[in-house]
């Protein structure tokens, strides 16, 4: 399938994931979702893509599912849907690098969605978020329910989702819904430059530290410990643990090149 709307962008140990349907406000209709598990598949299985960053341009990051399309969609169309619809932002956050969400303009409904799957989301001091889905009589069904409410705390979530309002970057930096702020300009080049880093980083270790927050998050402390001393005891088999230790003990700490 040739991709129209999401294409994956790979240049120095980064992909970046971009939405570009500039006419529709990157809405994600049901051919950008298909797109979006496509592009999600290919960063996860290529070994050159170290992280991932998540940009729908200068203007605006994603308004929300197509309403438009939904509109004329039956409950039995959704019930044949919504498995695949909800499994392409699943997909992204199951990238197993790190991914970052960089957010020019409004990311909405399903745009703040997409956003909540990345690990770190950087916002433009212009961006806008929000899950006005109740507004149009619906629910967030992109994973916004579960993700917002355990980023932000359940009341926020509730506040946010109940009356749809929309969030102003300041906000949504001090609710910790986006971890930077920065200038409209600089929001591409600083979500760069977060992944850059990961480029010769160490991916085992990087993707057991994913697996242990996010896997270790969805269970009691006694279990999400115990999965830890399991990926802690399972990095001693890569080379990562080989490369980082012998590095540290040849060239001092932080010098360290993974493969
Ligand atoms: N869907 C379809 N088209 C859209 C969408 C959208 N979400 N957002 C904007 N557009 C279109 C507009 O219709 C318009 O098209 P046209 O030029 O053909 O009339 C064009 O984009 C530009 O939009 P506006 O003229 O409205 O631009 P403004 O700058 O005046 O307003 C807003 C921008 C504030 C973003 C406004 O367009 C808006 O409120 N959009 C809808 C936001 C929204 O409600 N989003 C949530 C959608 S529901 C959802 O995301 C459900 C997620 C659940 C996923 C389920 C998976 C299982």
């Amino acid at each position: 399938m040739t991709s129209e709307f999401v294409r994956l962008e790979v240049a120095d140990g980064v992909g970046t994931i971009r939405l570009d349907r500039p006419k529709a406000m990157n809405a994600i209709s049901v051919q950008v979702q298909d797109e979006l598990l496509l592009a999600a598949t290919e960063a996860t299985e290529r070994d050159d893509v170290r992280a991932v960053v998540i940009w729908g341009g200068e203007r605006v990051f994603a308004a929300g599912n197509d309403v438009k399309e939904m509109a004329a969609m039956s409950y039995t169309d959704m019930l044949d849907r919504v498995d695949a619809l909800q499994g392409a932002v699943n997909a992204v956050a199951r990238i197993p690098k790190p991914v970052v969400a960089a957010v020019n303009g409004y990311a909405l409904g399903g745009g703040c969605e997409l956003a909540l799957a990345a690990d770190v989301r950087f916002a433009a001091e212009n961006a806008v978020l929000g899950q006005p889905e109740v507004l149009l009589g619906i629910i967030p069904g992109a994973g916004g329910t579960q993700r917002l409410s355990r980023l932000v705390g359940p009341s926020k979530a509730k506040d946010l989702m109940f009356t749809g309002r929309f969030v102003k970057s300041e906000e949504a930096l001090a609710i910790g819904l986006v971890d930077r702020v920065v200038p409209a300009d600089d929001v591409y080049s600083e979500a760069l430059a977060w992944a850059t880093t990961f480029a010769g980083g160490a991916p085992y270790a990087l993707r057991a530290i994913k697996d242990a927050v996010d896997r270790g998050l969805e269970t009691d402390i006694e279990a999400a410990l115990h999965l830890e001393r399991q990926l802690f005891t399972g990095v001693f088999g890569t080379e990562d643990r080989v490369i980082g230790m012998q590095s540290f003990i040849d060239n001092g700490p932080g010098k360290a090149v993974f493969e």
